[in-house]
């Protein structure tokens, strides 16, 4: 299938895993109407010209770096491995990395069983490990001076030290449940990884490149609305000060007046970073009272 059509955006997206929810949830909060019950490969967006083609998240960077797809939502761990897969057999590789999307968060860590001794890189040299990720893998070993044998496995790495494939494993991991539920320790983290957008680097047509620029700012709209909360409080007006400086990553405040009340006031602030409850108590401690963090649904601008 070529990307003949040069009027409709193609974005390819993981069909179902552990990014699917989340590219959908995304498109879906840029406006996107997106009917994926058929599980059609390719699927039409009713309200703006775009296609989603739904694959394995495996295929995403080949799609991409091919020019079938325009825009892709991709692991890094899955970028990286194939763009030096493709390095290393002489093919072009190009992409460009639109934006780290803050989901899909994990690490590639390399796993001995609990019971192996472990005293530092150097331990692992000579070691059979099994994994996904040769090309991540062996990146690590040339950095640190080390070897490891490598059996390479498409799905279930962590047993393979049990059944005697492997000593140990490299694979990703996020709240390490899987290790622990196998026997398995962590000993060393070689890669950090987080969904990212990529983009073609071969040019868009005119009206692609049109569809982009309306998706962009939404698409970094959404993330920003994620991460952001609508705060109010009352605060009195003599701490008004001490208030602001207390919110984390807040622009000016909206301060407005309290109906029959001249020692205090009302306080809105848009802030950008985590609001913990030890602030809450912080404002509490000021005099603040009526403190309410409110979710953020759309922002711009
Ligand atoms: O679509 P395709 O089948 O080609 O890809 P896939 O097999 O990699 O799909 P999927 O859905 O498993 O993973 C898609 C992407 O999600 C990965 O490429 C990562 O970028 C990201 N991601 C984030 C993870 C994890 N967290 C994760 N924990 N991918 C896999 N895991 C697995 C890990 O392999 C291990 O089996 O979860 C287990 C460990 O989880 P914890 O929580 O027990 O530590």
């Amino acid at each position: 299938m070529s990307n003949t059509d040069s009027t409709r955006l193609r974005i390819a997206i993981q069909k179902s895993g552990r990014l699917s929810d989340e590219s959908q949830a995304l498109l879906k909060g840029c406006g996107l109407k997106i009917n994926l019950a058929d599980r059609r490969l390719l699927s039409h967006v009713a309200n703006m010209p775009i296609d989603l083609m739904l694959v394995r998240s495996s295929d995403i960077p080949g799609l991409v770096m091919d020019g079938i797809c325009d825009l892709g939502i991709v692991g890094d761990n899955t970028l990286e491995e194939h763009e030096l897969e493709r390095v290393l057999k002489g093919e072009s590789a190009d992409y460009d990395k639109i934006l780290s999307l803050k989901f899909g968060g994990c690490r590639l860590s390399i796993a001995l069983p609990e019971e192996m001794e472990y005293t530092g890189v150097k331990s692992l040299d000579g070691l059979r490990l099994a994994t996904t990720y040769p090309r991540l893998l062996n990146r690590f070993a040339e950095e640190n001076g080390i070897k490891f044998e490598m059996c390479q496995l498409n799905g279930s790495v962590e047993v393979a030290p049990r059944v005697g494939l492997a000593d140990g494993i490299c694979d990703l991991v996020s709240t390490g449940a899987t290790l622990e539920a196998n026997g398995l320790k962590e000993v060393a983290e070689i890669y950090r990884s987080k969904a990212a957008l990529i983009k073609r680097t071969d040019g868009l047509s005119d009206e692609k490149q049109t569809i982009l620029n309306t998706l962009l700012p939404r698409i970094q709209g959404v993330l920003k609305a994620r991460e952001s909360k609508y705060i109010m409080l009352h605060a009195p007006k003599d701490k008004l000060n001490e208030v602001v400086a207390l919110m984390p990553g807040t622009e000016t405040p909206t301060v407005l007046p309290l109906a029959e009340r001249d020692d205090r006031v009302a306080v809105h602030v848009v802030s950008t970073e985590t609001f913990f409850w030890e602030t809450m108590e912080q404002l509490t401690d000021l005099g603040c009272n009526s403190i309410l963090v409110m979710p953020i649904e759309k922002m711009m601008g």
